[in-house]
């Protein structure tokens, strides 16, 4: 039988970092673990499922796991798993990837028919000398490994998908509105990490469009020395910076996860058009500080952290 293991918080005494004059009070706040965090409000049942498969002894890989699967599982959801909204040609595509705290990485992009891309990740992190499979190899390999083949498409995402065609003039858009990807990183009472990013993309993408919630650096990065960062929204401008990676590294260089939010999203503000585009990151680091920045308005998290599991609307770059 496994060991319960212990979820008492650890409150990191050390952190001595002052909120600064644009936030309020509670974003530099001290910093505790074990923690769960999550983007959008389907965070909430996420953070539930990871926190609760730690409180029963599983790992913080398995809580990660855990977590994003009730997400993938449900088909109400139309950004992640059954239920996903379709690409342009009315099929869904599924993304995701996760990684360890010896940082190790698995991920699966451009599959189809399977319920939970994420254990798919998880078998090529650990059953294979690979990191990425894609398509017909990532559905060949899943049904190798167990997986059954399942229809996606919910009549919910096809009527929306058919209304779409009528006024799309058949040209995928990626604006502020259309995606709800889940990325869950967490960390442990010992202090160690995971992370799971798993999305069904941008709406209405074109055929074979893969975002950056696959992509290790992109739309995940956990690194067990320094903290872990997701991301969601528009991913072409995730991957064009290197998005988690970028704010794993700047708390490497002793930016408080808020900052290195903040920061990495300047970065895409100050080369790109941004106007009608939404990203969205969330942050912690290895003394359980955490952090969160989006572009627009609107993007929301859910922190699991000293028994409390809520909700806390992120700061963004542009004002309402
Ligand atoms: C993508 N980043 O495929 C994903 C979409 C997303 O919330 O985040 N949805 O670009």
């Amino acid at each position: 039988m496994l060991a319960v293991a212990p979820l008492s918080a650890c409150v990191n005494e050390e952190n001595n970092s002052k909120p600064s004059e644009t936030e309020n009070a509670g974003v530099l706040a001290k910093g505790s673990f074990p923690l769960v965090l999550s983007t959008w409000n389907h965070g909430i049942p996420a953070n539930n499922a990871a926190w609760n498969s730690m409180k029963s002894g599983g790992s913080v890989l398995d809580a990660v796991e855990a977590g994003v699967k009730v997400i993938e599982a449900d088909p109400e959801n139309t950004s992640v798993g059954i239920g996903g909204f379709p690409d342009r040609d009315g099929i869904v595509t599924l993304d995701a990837c996760i990684m360890d705290k010896k940082g190790s990485a698995g991920s699966v992009c451009f599959l189809q028919n399977i319920m939970h891309p994420i254990s798919v990740a998880r078998k090529v992190m650990e059953n294979t000398p690979h990191v990425m499979l894609s398509g017909a190899g990532a559905l060949k390999f899943a049904k190798e490994m167990g997986f059954e083949e399942v229809d996606l498409l919910t009549e919910n995402a096809k009527k929306a998908w058919e209304e779409w065609l009528q006024t799309s003039q058949y040209k995928p858009t990626a604006n502020i509105e259309n995606h709800d990807t889940i990325g869950l990183i967490a960390m442990d009472a010992q202090g160690d990490m995971a992370g799971a990013c798993t999305t069904s993309g941008m709406a209405f993408k074109l055929h074979g469009r893969v975002g950056d919630s696959p992509i290790i650096g992109a739309g995940l990065y956990v690194d067990n020395e320094i903290g872990a960062a997701t991301a969601t929204g528009v991913g072409e401008l995730v991957i064009k910076t290197c998005g988690s990676f970028l704010v794993v590294e700047l708390m490497r260089q002793g930016l408080h996860p808020q900052k290195a939010c903040e920061e990495a999203v300047n970065r895409i503000a100050a080369k790109m058009n941004t106007n009608d585009l939404q990203v969205g990151y969330i942050a912690f680091s290895k003394k359980g500080e955490t952090g969160a920045y989006s572009i627009h308005p609107g993007f929301n998290y859910a922190l699991y952290q000293n028994d409390e599991n809520k909700m806390i609307d992120a700061q963004s770059l542009r004002k309402p």
